[in-house]
């Protein structure tokens, strides 16, 4: 097994992810509203694992049981079976943050765009990177 060659991981918070989106605090808030108000078409005030399927489905996004569970077990911090609001913008944050951190990685000129020879560079320098990379993807989605 070779050693990755990934620059090392930078903190990333969520003002650079604003700024990367051309995006307000407002604005931002609006956007997490709206997408919790697709899931929970019912307006329950929270999401559960029909509100999750059913979304998926009307985003095209096959779903299988246990990855809505899956999902949901990530999101519902406090164990109640449920997501609310605050859980599923904490949620977001993290997921949010991890993509950028990815897209910071393999923006290697810190131009805020990756350039195919970057994303090339990503993909064969290191004999790791794929597994890096796909795991963290993986993690991002689960
Ligand atoms: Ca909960």
């Amino acid at each position: 097994m070779t050693t990755a060659r990934l620059p090392k991981a930078e903190k990333t918070f969520l003002s650079e992810v604003l700024l990367a989106l051309e995006e307000t605090e407002e604005q931002r808030d609006i956007r997490l509203q709206k997408l919790f108000g697709f899931f929970d078409s019912s307006r329950k005030g929270y999401l559960d694992h029909r509100d999750v399927e059913l979304g998926f489905k009307a985003l095209s996004i096959p779903c299988q049981y246990k990855y809505v569970n899956d999902l949901l077990e990530v999101c519902d911090s406090n164990s109640d079976g449920r997501v609310d609001f605050s859980e599923f913008c904490r949620y977001m944050d993290n997921k949010e943050l991890e993509l950028y951190s990815i897209f910071k990685e393999i923006d290697v000129r810190h131009n805020g765009s990756i350039q195919p020879d970057e994303l090339r560079s990503a993909l064969l320098h290191s004999g790791d990177f794929h597994y890096l990379f796909f795991k963290k993807l993986y993690n991002i989605v689960v």
